[in-house]
């Protein structure tokens, strides 16, 4: 409440080394401490986050495969034949596939990443595996207005794709912007997205405290990194993961706690740790679907259709723009 500032302004995260030294020497000055995730996303961070998504305790990515699998032929129902599908930040190429085998005609793919390396390589393969479908991948920040390709005639609904609850990654209010600027884009259209849903805080817990400590090594990563690309010193074994459900914001924290009294330097400052200093790291917010839709529609979409796993631990929102 101190700070007015939106802690995580963008959650795509430039390759520029400047930025991340920028961001990291404000964000350590700042009191919280705190980073944004964007910058947990590095070939490392990307890697790890991968291997999170299979583990045992980390739900949402295979729940939201399953509603995937059950629903999709809803879903292309009903967005309509000839769609064209932007899909916000690649790397979800199985979730959009299945989404891509059910649709009637699709007749675009435009996914869009910061990362244009791996962009272009998923972008080869999918014009491999779709030769009838119009692969578009634009390099850009998507929580920034984009420049989409042209529609051509025969185009049917403009539709967005937001999966794995990535939403849940921004605050409140960037958030409310983030779709508010979906909205525009997608206008006569709508938005596939995927949110996470508040459940038994254990269950919430578990998610991001796995036995075999990949969370821990994806959030520490943060500081392998800093030290790798801006030799800042971190003693990085000597921060432990700390991550709760904190049921009053609805949302998971994650933090790194120092065990000890240590001192960095990025850019030529000193930061100065004692122990049990903190820096935050992430939120990712987990929703109900009421509230969910709430925010939808304000920023002026119309929440249309929403599918669930039997346990109602995550949702996909159908929401006309
Ligand atoms: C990418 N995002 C939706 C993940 C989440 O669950 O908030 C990132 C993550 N952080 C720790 N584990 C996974």
């Amino acid at each position: 409440a101190s700070n007015a500032v939106p802690m995580f302004p963008s959650l795509v995260a430039d390759d520029d080394p400047s930025e991340f030294a920028q961001e990291l020497a404000a964000g350590l000055r700042a009191r919280p401490r705190q980073v944004s995730p964007k910058f947990f996303y590095d070939a490392t961070g990307s890697a790890l986050f991968d291997q999170i998504c299979e583990l045992p305790e980390y739900y949402p990515t295979r729940t939201e495969l399953a509603i995937l699998q059950e629903h999709a032929a809803d879903m292309a129902g009903l967005i309509g034949a000839n769609a064209e599908i932007i899909e916000y930040g690649a790397g979800a190429s199985r979730k959009v596939r299945l989404l891509l085998d059910a649709l009637e005609r699709p007749q675009r793919f435009v996914p869009i990443d910061i990362s244009g390396e791996h962009l272009h390589a998923s972008a080869a393969v999918l014009r491999a595996d779709y030769p009838a479908l119009d692969v578009r991948p634009v390099v850009a920040d998507f929580t920034r207005p984009v420049a989409l390709p042209p529609r051509l005639p025969g185009h049917g609904r403009r539709v967005g794709f937001f999966p794995g609850s990535s939403i849940g990654n921004f605050d409140p209010a960037e958030a409310r912007r983030f779709l508010r600027l979906l909205a525009g884009q997608l206008r006569g259209g709508g938005l596939l997205i995927g949110t996470d849903l508040v459940k038994d805080p254990l269950t919430l817990h578990a998610a991001y405290n796995d036995a075999a400590g990949v969370t821990a090594a994806f959030n520490r990563n943060l500081l392998v990194r800093a030290n790798r690309e801006l030799d800042a010193g971190f003693r990085v074994n000597d921060f432990a993961h700390y991550a709760f459900y904190n049921p009053q914001q609805q949302r998971i924290e994650m933090h790194l706690v120092s065990r000890c009294a240590q001192q960095v330097r990025i850019a030529d400052e000193r930061f100065d740790f004692a122990a049990g200093d903190a820096i935050h790291t992430e939120n990712s917010y987990k929703f109900t679907v009421e509230g969910f839709q709430a925010l939808a529609a304000e920023v002026g979409f119309r929440a249309r259709a929403s599918w669930f796993d039997a346990q109602r631990w995550f949702c996909m929102h159908w929401l006309e723009a």
